[in-house]
């Protein structure tokens, strides 16, 4: 599974539960509110104490939280566990742009191009204040700090241009930094990344 996929998994499992819970509980509270109206019942009955009811709904709720954990926690591991054969680019922040460096030194501002099938790590800081690398496509985002290196990855698997993002208030050019990824077919990436500028 992708980390896309892994995301996305969790994203509608935990969309699933609430939509099953919200019909759910508003399903049985009107039935109980019609059910139990004073006008039929007019003395409340007492069912303190009854041990069987409590551990029913102590346990299934802990059960259904907790599966909500580990799916989201799985997503996230997919989205931190890098494959060791990622191809490598350095990602700067700046107000109000984003830089992007290969490993041969060539270096393109707001425009990331990447070849088709590989899994891409970027390793992501920043030179001025706290920005945020947003990729949707590929559900990352990940804060760009100062003097701090963070990473983020993704496995190119589609052709295509995406939209990237800052998403985190840095000024008042912060709308405009906005960069494209380009997944291009490996041939024409290894000639685009010998061009001189
Ligand atoms: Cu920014």
């Amino acid at each position: 599974m992708t980390p896309v996929q892994g995301v996305d998994q969790a994203f509608w499992y935990i969309l699933g539960i609430s939509i099953f819970l919200l019909f759910g509980i508003t399903a049985v509270m009107v039935y109980f509110v019609v059910k139990y109206r004073r006008s039929k019942h007019p003395v409340a009955s007492d069912i303190r104490d009854n041990y069987l009811l409590e551990i029913i709904w102590t346990i299934i709720p802990t059960l259904i939280a907790l599966s909500m954990f580990y799916i989201g926690w799985s997503s996230y591991l997919g989205l931190r566990e890098v494959p060791e054969d990622a191809m490598e680019i350095d990602v700067e922040a700046q107000m109000f742009s984003w830089l992007f460096y290969y490993d041969n030194d060539k270096e393109t501002e707001n425009e990331l191009v990447v070849p088709l099938g590989k899994a891409i790590k970027l390793n992501i800081t920043s030179v001025d204040v706290v920005h945020s690398f947003f990729l949707p496509a590929y559900r990352i985002k990940v804060d760009a700090v100062k003097g701090l290196s963070t990473y983020a990855w993704f496995y190119a698997d589609e052709l295509g241009e995406y939209d990237i993002q800052c998403t985190e208030y840095c000024g008042t050019d912060h709308s405009a930094m906005i960069g494209k990824l380009r997944i291009v077919p490996e041939e024409e990436f290894e000639v685009w990344v010998e061009e001189e500028e």
